[in-house]
């Protein structure tokens, strides 16, 4: 793909909101299966691709990484900007008005109560006092915050991490939580601002892990709070870890799972789904005939573990890059919430477009 035949700005930006919400809907019902193979997400794909008059294609529901990055996107374009009560208001609501199980992290819906129960001086101090007061390091600081690097499209990395920061620290202060939801968002903005085909993989993960390594250092040297895996600590790691992987062609899905993980902390998914992405972006065996887009997803999932967050959130960096274009109609028409996405990322682009 020549540079004249990259997306247009304004389909980026549906790219990544559709790319998120569609990895979120294409990925629940994979989500902690069990044994999830390359087969098994083929045919799940092929159901949906099957003809809509077929009586058993059923619309696929989101969950809560959609709820949530609906509602931080409702807020930013309602207030131009962050505003912590608003947003605050806006994930309580929509969790307490839900009919649908959104399948929510098991300690995240007590701040929620909390917000709704008690009146809160500082809408920061729930997630704050969580887990003996060292604050979630789950994933859902990261598996929300792509609408964060679209505001922040035509500002630096600093301001980046400022907005993502604030957003994510409503309901995760633990500093993995925070960094974690960093790095996915720096991997959409990056992604984003590339102008360049084909993608510049060295580059962007360079990119990637100078920043890190300075807000590791900068984090880890003014805070006791200590990472806890016990495989590889940080985030600059991993990322180290990953180019090593992409320079080999015998990388077995145990080997990359061990390393980076697929679990429900942001360490353990947020690098394989950038992993997910870069690997897509050369031919993957049984995905013949998939554009790379389509790739991310299919192997995002077929990673397992946490499957619908590990999909949002490389598909949110594929979208971002590809464009709206490069996700099927079929695709995008099975899933619950396809309006109202394609809504704020057009009027995400507007704002930005004015400002
Ligand atoms: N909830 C789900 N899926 C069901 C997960 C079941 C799974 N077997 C499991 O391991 O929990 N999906 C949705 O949740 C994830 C996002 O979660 P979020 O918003 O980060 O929630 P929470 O409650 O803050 O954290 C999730 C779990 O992480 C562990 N954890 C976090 N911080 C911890 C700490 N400081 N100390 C110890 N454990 C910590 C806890 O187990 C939390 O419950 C996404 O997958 C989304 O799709
Ligand atoms: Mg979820
Ligand atoms: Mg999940």
């Amino acid at each position: 793909m020549a540079e004249s035949q990259l997306a247009s700005l304004a389909s980026r930006f549906r790219g990544c909101l559709i790319g998120a919400l569609v990895g979120d809907c294409f990925g629940e019902p994979f989500e902690f299966l069990g044994r999830v193979t390359l087969e098994s997400v083929k045919t799940f794909v092929h159901h949906v691709e099957a003809d809509k008059s077929k009586k058993d294609t059923k619309i696929l529901h989101y969950t809560d990484d959609t709820e949530m990055r609906l509602s931080i996107e409702a807020s930013l374009l309602k207030h131009k900007g962050f505003n912590a009560e608003d947003m605050a208001n806006r994930f309580a609501k929509e969790y307490f008005a839900s009919k649908i199980d959104r399948n929510y992290g098991a300690h995240v819906t007590k701040i929620f109560s909390d917000w709704s129960s008690k009146h809160m001086e500082d809408v920061f101090l729930p997630a704050s006092q969580q887990f003996n007061g060292t604050g979630s390091y789950g994933n859902g600081g990261g598996m929300r915050i792509a609408p964060a690097a679209l505001f922040m499209y035509k500002e630096n990395s600093h301001k980046l991490k400022e907005l993502s920061d604030k957003i994510t620290r409503l309901t995760h202060t633990h500093k993995l939580g925070i960094l974690g939801a960093y790095l996915q968002a720096l991997a959409v903005h990056l992604a984003l601002n590339t102008a360049e085909s084909p993608f510049p993989t060295d580059k962007f993960l360079q990119e990637l892990t100078e920043s890190m390594i300075y807000h590791e250092e900068e984090t880890f040297g003014k805070y006791s709070q200590k990472p806890p895996s016990d495989s590889l600590k940080l985030y600059s790691q991993k990322l180290n870890a990953i180019k090593e992987f992409l320079a080999r062609s015998d990388v077995e899905k145990k080997e990359l799972v061990k390393t980076l993980g697929h679990d429900v902390t942001a360490l353990g998914s947020i690098p394989i789904s950038i992993y997910a992405f870069l690997r897509a972006l050369s031919e993957i065996n049984g995905l013949e005939g998939r554009n790379p887009y389509e790739r991310t997803i299919m192997y995002a999932i077929s990673l397992g573990g946490d499957t619908d967050t590990i999909a949002t959130m490389a598909g949110a960096i594929a979208g971002a890059y590809w464009g709206e274009e490069a996700i099927p109609q079929k695709w995008q028409k099975n899933c619950e919430g396809l309006s109202v996405t394609q809504k704020h990322a057009d009027n995400l682009y507007d704002y930005v477009k004015k400002h």
